[in-house]
């Protein structure tokens, strides 16, 4: 195993970025290898990251590698492991003169930058590279990207844990349960207020959700729509959006894909589907995953949705092809 590993982080200047970066070489992340950061943005705010290298060098962090950062990506990409791709247009700015409101138009300009990079990763990134797509709309970047990059032994993924760890906070409180006893948290579908989170097959104290929590009222109209619209929420008290919590969710995705899963257990990332659960082939779709002894990530096959669970996640499904459709002519 390598002792060193590179990771490109875009949207480097970014809020997320701000709590994500430290984290990943702090010698938790990545155990004992040395980190190598490249960090990328836009021209326009490339050298704020200059301020922010210091800071890394002022923290004094003993796994932090070579620290770089520039607005090529393409440069960045050469021989990285990861890749985690935060940087995205927000909804609500002007963008070349109009004010991006529609997710269609979203969907647009944000698969157009992914068009880009996807192709400078398949080509320069390592073979057995990880890419997490944190920037919204995560899954159809992902799909763009992974398109663009034409590279089938790379691994791309969109980020739903923190739908899932949003998912674990809610069932703790409900069941009076400390959150680390909450475990296998699957959300299925799009990362979006359609996701299905799982209130049947999660394990809470080791017991499946399905026969602990007996109140159909409460996961409908409660849990669900909690979950499904947290991070609407945090926009309206805070004024921006998940941060914090963000980061943390991209680094237990990390930590997630960097070890092996124990027996039984799985996490939860979108992946490129192969068809199961009667997934159209393709979609990147939120999955219950596993990380295989040589790092392979894979669908864990075995769970099973109750109809209820199926009539959900098919809405997500729907909604995963419709941005399959709007962003066809960004795909090869
Ligand atoms: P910020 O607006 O603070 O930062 C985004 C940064 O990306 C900006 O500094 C911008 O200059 C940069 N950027 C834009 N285009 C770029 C490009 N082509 N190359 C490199 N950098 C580029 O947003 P932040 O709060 O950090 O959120 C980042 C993204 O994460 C957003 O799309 C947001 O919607 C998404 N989120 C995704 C979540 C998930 O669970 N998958 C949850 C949190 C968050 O909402």
């Amino acid at each position: 195993m390598s002792s060193s590993v590179k990771v490109v982080v875009t949207g480097a200047a970014g809020q997320i970025a701000y709590s994500l970066i430290p984290r990943l070489v702090d010698g938790k992340t990545f155990g004992n290898k040395k980190v190598n950061l490249s960090l990328v943005e836009i021209p326009q705010v490339v050298n704020k990251l200059d301020g922010l290298v210091m800071e890394l060098e002022d923290s004094y962090f003993p796994n932090m590698g070579d620290v770089s950062y520039t607005d090529d990506f393409e440069e960045a990409s050469k021989d990285a492991d990861w890749f985690l791709l935060v940087g995205s247009i927000p909804r609500g700015i002007v963008y070349n003169g109009k004010k991006i409101e529609e997710r269609s138009d979203l969907l647009s300009i944000n698969g157009g930058i992914f068009v880009d990079q996807g192709k400078a990763i398949g080509a320069h990134g390592k073979d057995d590279a990880k890419i997490l797509v944190v920037g919204n709309p995560a899954n159809t970047n992902a799909l763009i990207g992974k398109d663009a990059a034409n590279n089938n032994s790379q691994t791309w993924l969109a980020m739903t844990m923190l739908d899932s760890n949003r998912a674990k906070s809610v069932i703790a409180k409900k069941t009076n349960n400390n959150i680390s006893d909450i475990s296998n948290m699957i959300i299925w579908g799009n990362h979006s207020p359609t996701m299905y989170p799982d209130s049947e097959n999660v394990m809470i104290s080791g017991q499946p959700g399905s026969s602990v929590i007996d109140d159909m009222k409460w996961i409908e109209s409660d849990f669900i729509p909690t979950v499904q619209q947290r991070g609407k929420a945090v926009i309206d008290a805070r004024g921006a959006s998940s941060a914090t919590s963000a980061a943390k969710a991209a680094i237990d995705t990390v930590i997630a894909c960097e070890n092996t899963t124990k027996q039984g257990d799985c996490f939860s990332a979108a992946i490129t589907s192969d068809g199961s659960y009667e997934v159209p082939e393709g979609l990147i779709c939120g999955y219950p995953l596993i990380t295989l002894d040589d790092g392979t990530i894979e669908i864990k096959r075995d769970i099973s949705l109750s109809d209820f669970a199926k009539s959900k996640f098919k809405i997500s499904i729907d909604e995963l092809l419709s941005e399959r459709e709007a962003v066809k002519h960004l795909m090869r």
